[in-house]
């Protein structure tokens, strides 16, 4: 199949072409534990429910930024555009030389042969998508059906939703088993007060639920003021560190899907970790323990 099949969105922003050096330096071991790989199109064709169609964004450029970067590692996040064909993410990570994680799509049919593929090929948890301009979302029934397949396989969920829908969802969410990462801290208004109602019922999430974990990422998408500082993010990211050093998750998000307003540099992005994290115990923690504690709990001695 041709590339051109898959003309990317007339409005599609392609990530950053020549990031800047970050001033910070991460820690020997540091994971981007949040990115994504899309394609090629013509190898991996895009799944036809997608709501989306990206520029291709392959695995070497992935491997190129993360040296670039100064991180060691990756977790690959299965993106909504490829649904749950999980065939790039798996190329990707068994070209990684082990230096990337998964997290994947799967239907409630999936069969145990496929999830112990998953497994060997690197992946180690599922993504339930709550956000509706990405996907028809599967009712809690499945979802729960999922979570009670992998458990065996000792994997997590990660959940992504926006903050207005976590009333609604929040005895399911309360009700999942084994650990539970919530991207981008729940997507917050950030023009509402870091210690007004609507973070509250996030923090509430993370304190009555100590299996939950929250990626501290994207403050690009979530900023009004933008960019390089994205400052009105930041004191939701740097409350949530200072709340649950031990269950906070650090990402790029490259290639950054569905950005309008602007396509961030990754170099500056990084250097935003020392303003929310701002020890290197945190950093520490942040960037190496609690990423190598959910994804390569083996090599932790
Ligand atoms: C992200 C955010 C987005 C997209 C996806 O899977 C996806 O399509 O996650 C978004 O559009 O907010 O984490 O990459």
């Amino acid at each position: 199949m041709n590339q051109s099949t898959y003309q990317m969105d007339e409005d599609w922003l392609v990530f950053h072409p020549s990031p800047s050096l970050p001033v910070f330096v991460p820690p020997p071991g540091a994971v981007d534990a949040h990115c994504h790989i899309f394609g090629p199109g013509d190898v991996f064709p895009y799944a036809a429910e997608r709501k989306y169609t990206p520029c291709d964004a392959p695995k070497e450029k992935l491997w190129a930024l993360r040296d670039y970067l100064g991180f060691e590692r990756n977790v690959i996040v299965q993106a909504t555009c490829h649904g749950t064909d999980n065939r790039a993410l798996l190329d990707a990570l068994k070209n990684s030389a082990g230096r990337a994680r998964g997290v994947a799509s799967v239907q409630s049919t999936v069969t145990d042969e496929t999830l112990q593929s998953l497994h060997n090929a690197g992946v180690r948890g599922v993504r339930f998508n709550f956000v509706k301009r990405l996907v028809d979302t599967l009712p809690h029934e499945a979802l729960a059906e999922i979570v009670e397949r992998i458990s065996p396989f000792g994997w997590h969920t990660v959940i992504y939703f926006e903050s207005q829908d976590l009333e609604q969802h929040y005895d399911f969410f309360s009700s999942l088993t084994g650990n539970v990462v919530v991207d981008h801290m729940g997507r917050p208004d950030v023009s509402l007060p870091v210690d007004g109602v609507e973070f509250e019922l996030f923090l509430k999430l993370l304190t009555d639920n100590d299996n939950f974990y929250s990626k501290v990422s994207c403050p690009e998408r979530l900023s009004n003021l933008g960019p390089p500082e994205y400052s009105d993010a930041l004191p939701f990211a740097k409350m949530l560190i200072e709340a649950f050093p031990d269950r906070v998750l650090w990402g790029t998000d490259w290639p950054h899907p569905n950005m309008k307003s602007h396509m961030p540099d990754d170099g500056k992005l990084v250097d935003i970790i020392p303003l929310i994290a701002p020890t290197s115990s945190l950093q520490q923690k942040l960037l190496v323990d609690n990423p190598m504690n959910l994804y390569w709990p083996e090599e932790i001695n």
